[in-house]
């Protein structure tokens, strides 16, 4: 029997194929969950329905611009109503003003503070409410991180404050949400080149810089994050939650 059979999951977070979101989005269907996704607006709706569109006519894809109650409220509403319960959800969306992420952190205005605090981290806590009340059997959630929440990585800036707070919440949220025997848990990635880092100026340096100083030796790649992700997703992963699981061939280690 396949690992996620009868299970039934939402997705946050594909904008292409290179998406980290698209990744675990493959392996959970491979494992057998039948699957929602949403967009963030128009300008990706093509892109997403094309791939998600081969997943079969079960397949709901909606728009969701998670800073907007109204949107998450809606999406949570139509899985309900086409489902009637939900076991399993990915929130794999980030934002900061692009400014943020290329001067120096002390010069983060408070606009781009709050921007970044509440896309990449306060949608994971407006998800996980209105998910909770479907996951009526219990439920796996399953949130992307990055190194920078922990340790300086130059130009992450406002992301890695933004990070810690998505880790600190994942740990706030298992505890509320444990006794539902909902998980909360996260993956912290490697770097992936995805449209997300693609902009980054120095990020195939970066991508060097782990081959070189990672104890395997090389970087992460998105299958490993989709088999990680199905795992947690699992009920091998059960009595797993409010943790952060690096998925990057060791690096977080490495003291030098
Ligand atoms: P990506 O650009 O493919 O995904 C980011 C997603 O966030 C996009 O789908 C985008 O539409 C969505 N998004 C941004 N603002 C949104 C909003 N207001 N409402 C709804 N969706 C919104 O890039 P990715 O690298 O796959 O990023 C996915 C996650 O993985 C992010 O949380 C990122 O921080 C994390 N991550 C990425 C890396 C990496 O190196 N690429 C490493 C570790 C963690
Ligand atoms: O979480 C991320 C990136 C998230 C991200 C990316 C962008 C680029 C375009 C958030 N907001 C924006 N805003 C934009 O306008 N990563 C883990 C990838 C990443 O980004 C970095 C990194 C790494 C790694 C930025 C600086 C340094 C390292």
């Amino acid at each position: 029997m396949s690992l996620l059979e009868n299970k039934i999951g939402i997705v946050f977070g594909v904008a292409n194929k290179r998406s980290i979101a698209w990744a675990i989005a493959q392996a959970w269907k491979k494992a057998g969950a039948t699957l929602a996704f949403t967009y963030q607006g128009d300008r990706l709706k093509e892109n997403v329905e094309e791939l998600a569109g081969t997943f079969g006519p079960e397949t709901l894809i909606l728009p969701c611009d998670v800073t907007k109650d109204d949107d998450i409220a809606r999406v949570f509403s139509e899985v309900g109503a086409k489902f009637g319960r939900l076991d399993l959800a990915l929130h794999s969306v980030a934002f900061a003003p692009k400014d943020a992420l290329e001067g120096e952190f002390v010069n983060t205005s408070r606009e781009a503070f709050r921007v970044a605090h509440d896309v990449s981290a306060y949608s994971l806590v407006a998800i996980a409410r209105a998910a909770a009340p479907l996951m009526t059997q219990g439920g796996s959630i399953v949130a992307m991180t990055y190194y920078g929440s922990e340790k300086v990585v130059p130009h992450y800036n406002v992301m890695g404050v933004a990070k810690a707070a998505l880790e600190a919440s994942t740990r706030y949220l298992a505890y509320d949400l444990g006794p539902k025997r909902i998980r909360v848990n996260c993956i912290s990635a490697g770097p992936v080149n995805t449209l997300a880092a693609r902009g980054i100026s120095g990020f195939s340096e970066m991508l060097k810089h782990y081959e070189a100083h990672s104890p395997l030796k090389r970087n992460v790649l998105p299958e490993e994050l989709g088999a990680t992700g199905t795992f947690l997703a699992s009920d091998g992963a059960a009595a797993i939650t409010g943790q952060v699981i690096y998925v990057d061939a060791g690096y977080q280690i490495m003291g030098m």
